[in-house]
């Protein structure tokens, strides 16, 4: 038996047309039942939809075999357990550092608020910054205009969200989008069955 985790979700949406290209597929009546691991058109294979932040978490331990989840997710993880196998190219955005003004960023510590307190702690240890890390689960963008924080590190597709609340990009930080993991275990133990559907995958990218 092979699991795949799936972040639910705007990666979701974009998987599982290209797992159906690779020749996996969850029946509709399935996907819309209130199951929380689904049957798949191959027997040997189950598919389960979490929250992006399990999804290495689920891999990490081997509770899933493989997962597929964003580069801001895995970046913030860490990787132990885990293989990064394939960059699928979907979902794709920025990490961005953010900020009303140029002007904001010159502090001498500097307050940060963001989802992803490891990648910005170590941008900013990158940059020779002394920065304060506030950590928010949502809505980033608030922090700057209520005075919480200096600036933001968060994730930037169009750009119109910053330019809604009156911010700026200033720092690209990295380039996002969504990875195919496995546990580093099954990777030996179950190798040619995770080869196959890696194979499968990469050849639809
Ligand atoms: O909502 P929940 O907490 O359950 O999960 P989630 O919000 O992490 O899930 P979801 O479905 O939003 O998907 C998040 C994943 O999609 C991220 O981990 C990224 O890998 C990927 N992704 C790609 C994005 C974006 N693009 C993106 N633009 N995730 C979030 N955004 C947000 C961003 O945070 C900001 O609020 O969209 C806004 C910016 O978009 P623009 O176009 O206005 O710049
Ligand atoms: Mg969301």
């Amino acid at each position: 038996m092979l699991t795949i985790a799936l972040s639910k979700g705007r990666i979701l949406q974009q998987v599982l047309p290209l797992l159906k290209k690779a020749g996996l597929e969850i029946a509709d009546e399935e996907l819309n039942s209130r199951k929380l691991i689904f049957d798949t058109n191959i027997s040997d294979v189950k598919i389960i939809v979490i929250r992006a932040t399990d999804v290495p978490v689920f891999v990490q331990h081997g509770a899933a075999d493989i997962g597929i989840a964003g580069k801001d997710v895995l970046l913030e993880h860490g990787s132990q357990g885990i293989f990064e196998l394939l960059d699928l190219k979907i979902a794709k955005c920025k990490l961005m550092l953010a900020a009303a003004s140029a002007e904001k960023l010159e502090q001498n510590t500097l307050k940060v608020a963001t989802k992803y307190v490891n990648s910005a702690k170590q941008y900013f240890q990158q940059q020779g910054q002394s920065c304060e890390i506030i950590k928010l689960y949502g809505a980033m963008e608030l922090a700057p205009t209520l005075g919480l924080a200096h600036c933001i590190v968060d994730l930037v597709d169009s750009g119109n969200t910053l330019k809604a609340n009156g911010l700026e990009a200033f720092e690209h930080i990295s380039d996002i989008s969504s990875r195919l993991v496995v546990n580093a275990a099954a990777f030996k133990t179950k190798n040619s069955q995770i080869k196959t559907w890696v194979n499968a995958i990469a050849a639809v990218i």
